[in-house]
Order: C-alpha cells, then structure tokens, then sequence
C-alpha cells in the first residue's frame, strides 16, 4: 500500500487511526449493533459456518488482498448457502484479530453501511459475528481498488476520460454523506478505499473510521485526527500538533 510506507506514525502499518470512542454515532456494544442490524432490512447476519462455504474454508486461492482490517476474500452466495438468497458474488473481509483495526470499526462499518445506499457507496451485504469472529460482506467489485489501477498490477493506464468519471463518481459518494439527513464525515478518502466495479463505477468503501456530522444547530463536531497521513489535508493533520501543544500548555499553566 504507498500510504503505508510513508514514514508517519511508524508503529502503525497502515497508518490507521484508531477510532473516536466519544463518536454517539458508533454502536457501544454488540447488542446495540445487532439492534440496530435488526433495523438495516437489508443486511444478513450470517453464520461463520456460512462464509467458511462460499470462501471454502478460507483458502488461499480465494484471496482478494489484504487491507488494514484483514484479508479480503472472494465468495459467492445463493440458494444452497441460505435458502432464499439472490445469487450474488461477493468479498468477505475477515477482521485480523491482531490487527489495528478492530471490533469498534468494525461495528462503525456496519452501523454506517447499514444504513446507507447510494450507487457510489460499496454495499454492504451482511455481516457476521460469533465469537471474537468479525465479518463483513460486501458485493464483489470486479475491478478492486483504484489504487490498484494506478500504482500496481494493471498494465493498461486508465484513460483520462475513465479517470474523470472514478473522480466524479467518488465526489457523489462524498457529496452523497455530507448532505444525508444525518451528514457523514467519511474521514479515510483514498485510492485503496475506492473500489472500482466492471463498468469503472467508483464506490466508496472502508467505513470503520466514519464519523456521523453535525446536526441541527451544531456548527462543529469535536475529533481527534483521523485518517491516513498523505491523503489528509496538511492543515487538518496539523491541528493535531496544535491540540497536542494546547494540552500540554494547559496541564502546565492552568486556568487562574
Ligand atoms: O486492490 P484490490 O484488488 O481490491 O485488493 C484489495 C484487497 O481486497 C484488500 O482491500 C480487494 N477488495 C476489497 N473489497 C472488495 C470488494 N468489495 N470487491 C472486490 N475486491 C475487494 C481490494
């Protein structure tokens, strides 16, 4: 991943915040999340013995990538899985349980991706939890990340003409979230989080640092620094050293 190898924050591999745990918008636990996955009407809940038949048991072969939340694998759901299911391709993202990502980002993805729909979003299919076990299903996009195109496999550069119309596709997902009832404030906006389908179709993906916007009244939301460093704009990530700076200002001169 080229954001990973920047040199910022070292420890963390890819450069991934760990959530804001005061985010209202994120399930506390897992009841409120499987609450509210009640409420998504089209989300599944499957079983891990579910996803181990459409990835065969998680075989190497069916690998898509590795992301910062876990390996992705390819699947495919439909009737003999669970009676009554549309066939459908898919990519199962298992939750690295050493990994920086966890349950808290997880339960964000789900409670955010739950709700919305929108032709640039990546659409979330189901999900499951057992055990200490997080998954996510996603519908499969034939083409993976935009950062693929440009930076690795592919041969063919994308025309300038396909180009405009990923950036113009994840500008609407982007405009999609800032002007929902409840405004979203995506926070991870990148090459490997734009997912390209067979027609070049750009979809977001990757909410597990998403934070829900200001409402109402409210003119700010309050947030630690959130984000990839290299994507994020430099003055936001500055604001950071300042709060730092203000902290430590506080602490030794406090208020008379
Ligand atoms: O660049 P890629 O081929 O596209 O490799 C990465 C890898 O998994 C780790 O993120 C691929 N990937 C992630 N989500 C999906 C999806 N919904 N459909 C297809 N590929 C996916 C991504």
């Amino acid at each position: 991943m080229l954001s990973s190898s920047l040199p910022v924050k070292p420890e963390r591999k890819h450069n991934r915040s760990i959530s804001d745990l005061s985010d209202p918008s994120t399930p506390r636990n897992l009841e409120d999340s499987r609450k509210n996955a009640v409420l998504y009407t089209h989300v599944i809940a499957f079983s891990l013995f579910e996803l181990e038949t459409i990835t065969k048991s998680f075989r190497s072969d069916y690998i898509l990538g590795e992301g910062g939340f876990g390996t992705v694998y390819k699947g495919y759901i439909d009737e003999n899985v669970r009676v009554g299911l549309k066939s459908l391709p898919v990519a199962v993202k298992v939750l690295n349980k050493e990994g920086l990502q966890g349950h808290r980002e997880w339960l964000t993805e789900v409670n955010f991706l739950g709700q919305l729909r929108h032709p640039n979003l990546v659409k979330l299919i189901g999900y499951c939890c057992e055990d200490d076990h997080r998954l996510l299903v996603y519908e499969f996009m034939f083409r993976g990340s935009l950062e693929n195109h440009l930076f690795r496999k592919a041969t063919v550069p994308l025309s300038w003409a396909t180009r405009m119309m990923i950036a113009f596709g994840a500008a609407k997902g982007l405009a999609f979230l800032h002007n929902a009832e409840r405004p979203v404030i995506y926070r991870d906006f990148k090459t490997s989080n734009i997912l390209l389908d067979s027609d070049y179709t750009a979809k977001l993906s990757d909410f597990g640092l998403a934070k829900a916007g200001p409402q109402g009244d409210e003119t700010h939301v309050s947030t630690r620094v959130m984000g990839t460093y290299g994507y994020a704009a430099p003055e936001y990530v500055m604001t950071e050293f300042f709060f730092f700076f203000w902290v430590r200002r506080c602490k030794r001169r406090p208020l008379e």
